[in-house]
């Protein structure tokens, strides 16, 4: 896996936007992120036909733009839609039932503890999303903030690994997140809820 598309990855679902989710998506596309995940979860999400629908015009999206369209959780989705990866967390289906049938597709595993880490990177994970960095507040049952050791200790034990850093990072913080071993950052809220997406954007980045 090419890890520069973990620089700025953004992270979108229906419930994440306050306007309308394609032209916020398309917005993040030309600003210059590098990789994007659907995350279509929340009190009232969509399903069925207008899910996949959505999915769809997500990936067209993302394609104008070359950027990678991966799906978070729905593996049959996924590769019905021959989407370029999977996103699973750990209480998702196990990458292990999976692995064998995407060889092809970038597949990445959320994780909060050195064991997830271990066996994320024993089963296949192509990159990890270690989180959450910092308090969220896109995920109701998020756990509690793992912060910057977290993430310094498992660079530390895996020093080439493509690792991504999640939850509560900002324009302020994402450096930090960077110099901790982060090879990028991915990020809802910021994104859904800037006023100035161009900036938000070019303030993630690497310097
Ligand atoms: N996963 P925001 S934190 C989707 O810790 C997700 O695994 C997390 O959203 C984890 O950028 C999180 O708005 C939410 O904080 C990230």
């Amino acid at each position: 896996m090419n890890r520069k598309i973990l620089e700025v990855y953004f992270i979108m679902g229906t419930a994440n936007c306050l306007t309308d989710p394609l032209e916020t998506l398309e917005n993040a596309l030309k600003a210059g992120i590098t990789c994007f995940q659907l995350r279509e979860k929340g009190d009232i999400p969509l399903t069925g036909v207008a899910y996949e629908e959505f999915a769809v015009a997500c990936q067209r999206l993302c394609q104008k733009y070359h950027v990678p369209f991966i799906i978070n959780d729905d593996v049959e989705l996924a590769i019905r839609l021959k989407a370029d990866g999977i996103h699973v967390g750990q209480d998702d289906v196990a990458i292990s039932t999976f692995r064998e049938r995407v060889k092809d597709m970038i597949v990445g595993v959320s994780v909060h503890t050195l064991t997830e880490m271990e066996l994320a990177v024993k089963n296949g994970a192509d990159y990890v999303g270690i989180g959450p960095i910092y308090n969220t507040i896109s995920k109701a049952d998020a756990k509690a903030p793992a912060g910057l050791d977290f993430l310094r200790a498992i660079r530390g034990k895996y020093a080439n690994f493509p690792i991504v850093g999640i939850g509560g990072i900002s324009e302020e913080n994402a450096q930090k997140v960077r110099q901790a071993g982060a090879d990028g950052v991915s990020v809802i809220s910021v994104i859904c809820q800037s006023e100035d997406i161009n900036r938000t954007i070019y303030r993630l980045k690497s310097l």
